[in-house]
């Protein structure tokens, strides 16, 4: 047999799988879903029954959130793909198995077809459609609920969690009381300042105020919803620590992603994977009426609705479409999911939202040629200093990131080496899952280390006294680095290679404070909010570490509250 299909059909006809002959029921796959469960189990018990052992990382036990549908990667009729290969290449041996590949598909194909179904009318009708089940789109799912709305939220991708799944050193947010507790001194004014000095003062004033004012209340929201935010670290471009963080330091965004998850299938949210939005639909006068959606199995459909929140993300992971935007990042990789396409934007486009800021995008510095996953800026904050091939210091490592990037790339190889010792890791959680990748080279010994990486061993043990000297004085004379939180004098050192890759869009659709979509003329399009990535304004020309994760909350949240109110008052 080529695929499942043709295997399961050895044991019996399409009853095997599917309620009727004429295929899947949903996109969900729900009830196919639970054939696969019935006969082998559910994810957690695969895990545990993996007699192998080989797999060093389960696919079965990772940062993916919610119940991961088996036919994420199963696949029935077609090859199955390891989903996780977008971005890490773990070589699964997988049954039945084929080349993970994703192909950008613009959403004006199959115009016929499409016109045909909204010739037919509605086949759901809800108050609020969110579209996207990333961090602001599960926000939002929560608030519109706690609002008093009904909801369908809809996401293209097989699992839910977008980009904010994948979001690792934390979220910023000042005055609050895990701040207090470990006495940092911070408030809404200096947030305000760095994220506009971050930003190049091209934020919009408006939202960064709100950003920084509802950061404290946004952590007490989510936990209110049962989310640990106790561990607070320093990110690129922060005056203090405020990016909060699971206990130990572990990732931000797959536990957000989760907490936020979980709320909305207790709100009773109608979630729907493999469904992606292709058109927001309006009445003559311009008011939204619903969406457009592409449903993988069941083909196009329309749902009725007075509001549409868009909260597609953003479009890093799309690179022909960020070379058109900043021809530098050409040929760059990339730190985001694989749905990270920006289709959302041109569906926003299309429904006569303005944009602004489109070509400010940023890499991050650290990314892990070796493994292909971001290495969280986490690592910096907690004390690794960046060394290049010559064993020397040549940056502030905790600057900007449009900075430390351009910084790398003027190194030999156009890479450079994050070098931390034992105390650094045993301060974040996050890189114990580095070593798990088998990203990390690990030295006895400076020199050991130095060997490995074929680098100068003399320099490096200079530039490791060095910077320890400046840590003990409090002053990093050199590169007037502002956060020098420990010596690094503890075997093991370590080391990962990193380089830049393309990480955040900055720029998208333009908002109001209460996330409502403005139009060219700088007035609201009636029913139409957005939220997160998919926005333009929180962030200016570069993004602060820590800044996204507040931006989805905050802004996820306000843009469900208003959509509820606008389908009460409409
Ligand atoms: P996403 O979480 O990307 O969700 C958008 C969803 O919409 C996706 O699931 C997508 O598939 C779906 N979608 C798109 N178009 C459609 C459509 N047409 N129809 C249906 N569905 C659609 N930020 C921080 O503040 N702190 C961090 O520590 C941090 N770490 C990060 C680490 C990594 C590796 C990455 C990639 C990002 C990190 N960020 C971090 C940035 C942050 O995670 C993102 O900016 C943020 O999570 C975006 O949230 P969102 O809800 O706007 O979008
Ligand atoms: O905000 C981010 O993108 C972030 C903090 C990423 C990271 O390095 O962890």
């Amino acid at each position: 047999p080529e695929v499942l299909a043709d295997f399961h059909q050895q044991m019996g006809d399409c009853a095997t799988c599917h309620v009727s002959k004429s295929g899947p029921t949903d996109d969900n796959l729900t009830h196919e879903n639970q054939q696969c469960v019935s006969c082998h189990g559910s994810l957690d018990d695969m895990a545990a029954q993996d007699a192998t052992k080989k797999l060093k990382v389960s696919p079965h036990k990772s940062h993916l959130i919610g119940d991961i549908a088996c036919t994420s990667c199963h696949k029935g009729h077609e090859k199955s793909v390891a989903y996780c290969d977008a971005c890490h290449s773990f070589g699964f041996d997988m049954p039945f198995g084929g080349k993970w590949e994703r192909k950008f598909v613009p959403i004006d194909v199959n115009k016929e077809a499409q016109d045909k179904a909204m010739a037919a009318g509605p086949r759901d009708t809800t108050d609020v459609v969110i579209v996207g089940s990333g961090g602001a789109g599960l926000a939002a799912a929560v608030s519109a609920h706690e609002n008093g709305a009904k909801v369908i939220l809809l996401e293209k991708e097989p699992l839910a969690g977008g980009n904010t799944k994948l979001a690792a050193g934390g979220m910023n947010a000042a005055e609050t009381k895990f701040q207090a507790k470990l006495g940092i001194k911070d408030k809404v004014s200096i947030m305000i300042d760095d994220t506009m000095k971050g930003g190049r003062n091209i934020n919009d004033p408006a939202l960064v105020k709100v950003l920084a004012e509802d950061s404290s209340d946004s952590i007490d929201w989510l936990t209110s919803l049962g989310a640990d935010m106790s561990d607070v670290g320093r990110m690129g471009g922060a005056s203090v620590n405020r990016s909060h963080r699971p206990t130990g330091g572990a990732g931000v965004g797959a536990h957000v992603a989760q907490v936020l998850y979980t709320a909305a299938v207790k709100s009773g949210a109608d979630m729907r994977f493999n469904s992606r939005v292709v058109r927001v639909l309006e009445d003559a006068s311009g008011n939204v009426t619903g969406v457009l959606v592409e449903g993988k199995y069941t083909g196009y459909y329309v749902i009725k609705a007075k509001a549409v929140i868009m909260a597609t993300g953003g479009f890093a992971k799309n690179n022909e479409r960020v070379a058109k935007y900043d021809p530098a990042l050409k040929g760059f990789a990339a730190t985001n999911h694989p749905g990270a396409t920006g289709d959302g934007l041109d569906v926003a486009l299309a429904a006569g939202a303005d944009t602004r800021d489109l070509k400010y995008i940023q890499a991050h510095p650290t990314w892990s040629p070796v493994g292909g996953v971001m290495v969280t800026e986490a690592v910096r904050g907690n004390g690794a200093i960046l060394v290049n091939r010559e064993g020397d210091r040549f940056v502030n490592e905790i600057t900007t990131r449009d900075k430390a990037s351009a910084a790398i790339l003027q190194q030999t190889g156009a890479s450079a080496f994050l070098v931390f010792d034992d105390s650094v890791r045993k301060s974040l959680k996050k890189i114990d899952n580095y070593i798990h990748l088998g990203i990390v080279n690990e030295g006895k010994t400076i020199q050991d280390l130095a060997t490995q990486l074929n680098m100068p061993a003399a320099e490096l043990e200079k530039t490791i006294v060095a910077y320890n000297g400046f840590v003990k004085s409090g002053k990093d004379s050199q590169f007037e680095r502002p956060n020098l939180p420990r010596e690094l004098a503890t075997a093991p050192y370590y080391a990962i290679e990193v380089k830049p890759a393309v990480h955040h869009s900055m720029g998208g659709v333009k908002i109001d404070t209460q996330a409502e979509v403005l139009n060219k003329d700088g007035k609201t399009i009636k029913g139409l909010f957005a939220a997160g990535e998919a926005t333009g304004g929180v962030h200016g020309a570069n993004r602060l570490g820590g800044n996204a994760i507040s931006d989805i909350v905050t802004f996820g949240r306000i843009a469900g509250a208003s959509a509820a109110k606008f389908v009460k008052a409409n």
